[in-house]
């Protein structure tokens, strides 16, 4: 080998190495996928400057002492919160835009009735069209997340793209985000494409305003569950914006979920101890606002059990090696509705929110705290509300009607490990075994406190014809409900009665008896004296039974509708309902406990008709299920 060869190949090594070395300067990763998929995003915004995340705390707090600096984020006293701020958005921009939320498939059967549909050639036309140039005077900001514990074999990784600080401080509590995630990535890792942009560029000397944000035609949550992306514009807010949650962890997540044959759900997961220190890991689905997070935090009302959380909104399971099912909590935080919240209804995350943590459309008091409505502390004389207005308790409105302090869809955005009943195993890669699924839903008449499904079908057919009662307004009026199948209505990502099929393909994958028990509970019946059950920590004690059928103990009876508890197989010791002596709530809970059967009739006719806009697509199944149980309510 001659010399000059050998100088040359060294030379083209030292060129390669400095141009390695270059762009590592350049990008904190050599996915070079990603590096262009950055790049042409950026070319396509016009966005002024890129920033990669890195997910450092000196990271996150310098962001939001930059929003700080622009208005776009209020401090609130150190003494008070440490660490913690408000931000107040558009007033147009308050919750997540449903009639705005796209699957985009190929065909729209594949989308299926429950969901708003685009082809996504038209789509992706449409969005490019938005996305040009959207980013003028702003800063593009890539945020690599793992939606679950980096390195888990249950784990995603996503990248967002957006022009958002406040998406980007948020996506920081809520999953985690930065340099490890790119390095678990490596050169030529999966991630899952998510865009977003506020939608408002600046133009040269622009002031920019504290909530920037497009009007209400021009936002579009899309998403393209065949490809495995996310297209978001025009929406600063939560679910719209913060698209590792709802967007990524529950639609795309799902689609995905059924091709691989795993769980994507919107369930809680709880970890329960009993006195003797058996532990029981369950998960629950109910609609929104119907106590996920205060179930998940509870405090129990029978001496000797715990309730610990490992997550309040989204769980992932897939079947482990023994046969059973393991769930994840994909996020790192909470992104809980802040109204109502109080040491009454949820302790837990009241001490979770001390510190840290972002309040979004709260009131500010005149000592730099929040304050909302339901808070169990009295209304300041003075704040300012989540609109920036001065507000007093007695402001009201040019109708005269009573003003809020605080956006009833006002949030916080706190740490999951600051949560004081963070379960130890929250982070396990591995996952937790799950023992129960619960479903359920605000039902004030009719649906028993507790039900146990009788077979996998059964328990299909129970998230299937899950919902809430829309108003309670009229007791004797059966059947106003909202019917939200399995939680998901807002979150299918794909055809929901396909959706139907997938779960009931699960005992194909495992034996059934490794599969959780399936309950269907109920804390929201009412009689002419009010809520007929306590809720909050007395829940502790269906969870007993609960734990006891897991058993395969638990006093039962089988009625055409599912296993009831005999009417003293729930533990009331200590029950204390200052409404109802302890022999009225005796009588009470044998109606909590049994078949409306006149009820039921009209219940099975109302989830017959919700299959309906599903056609033949509906699993013959579930139907032959409703048949059944029909039948046994005439017998
Ligand atoms: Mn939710």
């Amino acid at each position: 080998m001659s010399c000059k060869k050998t100088a040359k190949r060294a030379c083209k090594t030292t060129a390669k190495t400095k141009a390695a070395k270059a762009s590592a300067a350049k990008y904190p990763t050599q996915h070079e996928e990603l590096i262009k998929w950055v790049n042409d995003f950026a070319k396509l915004t016009q966005a002024k400057d890129v920033y990669w995340c890195n997910g450092t705390k000196k990271e996150y707090t310098a962001i939001c002492e930059s929003m700080v600096e622009s208005g776009a984020f209020i401090k609130l006293n150190p003494k008070k919160r440490p660490g913690c701020y408000l931000a107040r958005s558009h007033w147009s921009d308050v919750a997540r835009v449903e009639n705005r939320t796209y699957i985009s498939t190929t065909k729209q059967e594949d989308a299926g009735p429950t969901n708003n549909w685009v082809a996504p050639a038209e789509l992706k036309a449409t969005m490019t069209g938005l996305y040009k140039g959207c980013m003028k005077g702003r800063t593009l900001y890539v945020i690599p997340f793992s939606m679950g514990p980096i390195g888990s074999p249950i784990s995603k990784i996503g990248v967002e793209l957006t022009d958002s600080p406040y998406v980007v401080v948020n996506m920081i509590i809520m999953t985690r985000v930065g340099t490890k995630v790119l390095k678990q990535l490596g050169k030529d890792g999966e991630f899952i494409k998510c865009l977003h942009s506020v939608g408002a560029p600046l133009k040269p000397r622009q002031k920019d305003v504290p909530w920037p944000c497009a009007p209400l035609e021009k936002k579009y949550i899309s998403h393209f569950p065949e490809t495995s992306e996310i297209w978001s514009f025009g929406s600063g807010y939560g679910g719209n914006a913060l698209l590792g949650k709802k967007c990524l962890a529950l639609r795309i997540a799902s689609s995905l979920a059924r091709k691989e044959g795993w769980l994507a759900e919107h369930m809680l997961i709880l970890k329960l101890t009993s006195p003797e220190g058996k532990v029981n890991y369950i998960t629950a689905a109910f609609p929104s606002a119907c106590g996920k997070t205060n179930l998940a935090m509870m405090e129990p009302r029978l001496p000797g059990w715990k309730i610990e959380t490992i997550g309040d909104d989204i769980a992932w399971m897939k079947i482990g090696a023994d046969g059973r099912l393991y769930a994840i909590n994909p996020e790192s935080g909470f992104f809980g509705v802040a109204p109502g919240t109080s040491m009454d209804s949820n302790p837990n995350a009241m001490r979770t929110i001390t510190k840290n943590t972002i309040f979004t459309n709260c009131a500010l008091t005149d000592d730099g705290d929040i304050w909302w409505e339901g808070m169990g502390v009295p209304a300041p004389a003075h704040a300012i509300d989540w609109q920036g207005n001065d507000w007093t308790p007695d402001t009201v409105d040019k109708d005269g009607k009573k003003v809020k302090a605080a956006h009833p869809n006002a949030r916080f955005t706190a740490p999951a490990a600051q949560c004081p009943v963070i379960a130890d195993e929250w982070e396990d890669p591995n996952g937790v075994p799950v023992s129960a699924f619960l479903f359920g839903g605000r039902r004030p008449t009719v649906i028993p406190l507790v039900n146990q499904a009788k077979d996998w079908t059964h328990a299909v057919f129970m998230g299937s014809a899950a919902g809430s009662e829309t108003t309670a307004a009229n007791l004797a009026e059966v059947g106003v409900v909202r019917r939200d199948p399995m939680a998901m209505l807002p979150f299918f990502g794909y055809n929901a009665a396909d959706y139907m099929l997938h779960w009931l393909t699960m005992p194909l994958r495992t034996d059934v008896n490794k599969l959780p028990k399936v309950f269907f509970t109920n804390w929201f019946r009412k009689d002419e004296k009010g809520f007929m059950w306590n809720g909050f920590g007395d829940n502790i004690r269906v969870l007993k039974w609960v734990c006891e059928r897991i058993e395969g103990k638990g006093k039962a009876v089988e009625t055409p509708i599912g296993f009831l508890p005999t009417p003293d197989a729930i533990d009331m010791t200590g029950y204390v309902d200052p409404q109802r002596s302890a022999s009225e709530m005796k009588k009470t809970m044998k109606e909590l406990l049994s078949v409306d059967v006149e009820g039921w009739k009209k219940e099975i006719e109302a989830v017959a008709k919700s299959y309906e806009p599903f056609g033949s697509r509906m699993p013959y199944a579930l139907k032959a299920k409703l048949a059944e149980i029909k039948a046994a309510l005439e017998k």
